[in-house]
């Protein structure tokens, strides 16, 4: 039986070190040590043994077994690595090959426009407030001093979806919505970007166009405040040299009102084409909170003043990036937004 099971063991470390896949490695393994292997069956056959011999025999068995294992398992590793060698190999990656080229999107200056006016407002301590693009006539006219049949409704030629529904023609709605939400009445200073709509559509005029208003409202605010908040915002905006100049204007949600000019900041106020040879270009409309708005949004006009501003994200941009045609900004002509590609992100 001892020499039994030496053959069993030599045959078994022959086969085990020719076997040249994990395969053939696994089959040698069931072969000699399955349930149905050779030295399986060896241990089987041992109630035949005399009760001296069952002992010598069971642990040559089991020395046999042991060092089958070990043989397998160095195998088993020799060849796991061989067979990653190989796939390295297969799968190697030549890292001096170019890459396939991604092609980067970039901000459109519209939004560069956004994002740099927030950043200046946030840094005021302002929020920033988004609302619906269809509004109610409520919230859009009602609220700002607009009743039925007032003759800036008319100026405004605004797309209705039915009587009481329009596309807002001014974010003004979201800030009525601001002050109709606060519950509390506490002081506010936000600024509304978006989108708004009107029924223009010649070269000059878009149907939609972006806009920014911003609204602050406390105790004792003045007009120096408002005169030097838009400062801030146009120096850092266009320049720290710039110019403001207000002229008297009307709103109907703001009294008194103006319109702001800024210093050419091409000619520097000298005169040129882009100001019309004015020095001036108008960028803003302002003023001061109508006591009919805070009241009618629940703020008491005895305690509360404010002030409001609005400019269109267009214009600005046309400005700061010396675009002459508004088009361009709706066109989506690669050629035209790969000027601004993302140097400074
Ligand atoms: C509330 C109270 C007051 C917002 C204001 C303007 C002046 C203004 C226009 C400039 C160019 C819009 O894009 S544009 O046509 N806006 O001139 N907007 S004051 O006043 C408000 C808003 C909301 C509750």
């Amino acid at each position: 039986m001892k020499e039994q099971i030496a053959q069993i063991k030599e045959n078994a470390i022959n086969e085990i070190t020719e076997a040249k896949t994990l395969q053939e490695l696994n089959d040698v393994r069931v072969k000699y040590l399955g349930k149905k292997g050779e030295l399986t069956a060896v241990l089987r056959g041992m109630g035949a043994l005399s009760a001296e011999e069952r002992p010598i025999i069971g642990s040559l068995v089991n020395e046999v077994r042991d060092s089958l294992e070990s043989e397998i398992q160095k195998n088993e590793s020799d060849l796991k690595e061989k067979a990653l060698n190989e796939k390295l190999e297969k799968e190697r990656i030549d890292i001096s090959l170019p890459s396939t080229k991604m092609k980067r999107g970039s901000k459109h200056p519209i939004n560069r426009v956004i994002e740099e006016i927030e950043d200046i407002f946030v840094s005021m301590g302002y929020d920033v407030v988004d609302g619906p693009e269809l509004e109610t006539d409520e919230y859009c006219f009602e609220r700002l001093n607009l009743p039925k049949g007032h003759p800036a409704r008319d100026m405004q030629d605004s797309f209705y979806v039915d009587p009481e529904h329009l596309l807002r023609t001014q974010t003004s709605a979201v800030q009525a919505r601001v002050m109709m939400a606060n519950e509390e009445k506490t002081p506010i200073r936000v600024i509304c970007p978006g989108k708004t709509y009107r029924r223009d559509d010649d070269a000059t005029h878009s149907h939609q166009f972006g806009q920014v208003e911003g609204l602050v409202i406390d105790e004792n605010v003045s007009l120096a405040d408002l005169k030097g908040t838009l400062e801030i915002f146009v120096r850092k905006m266009l320049g720290e040299n710039s110019k403001l100049r207000f002229r008297p204007s009307y709103f109907p949600f703001t009294e008194p009102s103006y319109e702001v000019d800024v210093s050419c900041f091409k000619c520097n106020g000298k005169g040129c084409n882009l100001c019309k040879q004015t020095g001036w270009i108008e960028i803003l409309g302002s003023g001061m909170v109508h006591p009919n708005v805070l009241e009618m949004n629940g703020y008491d006009p005895k305690k509360y003043t404010g002030f409001a501003f609005g400019t269109g994200l267009d214009r600005l941009a046309m400005f700061k990036y010396g675009i002459t045609d508004i088009r361009y900004f709706y066109t989506n002509d690669v050629r035209f937004l790969n000027q601004f590609d993302r140097k400074d992100v």
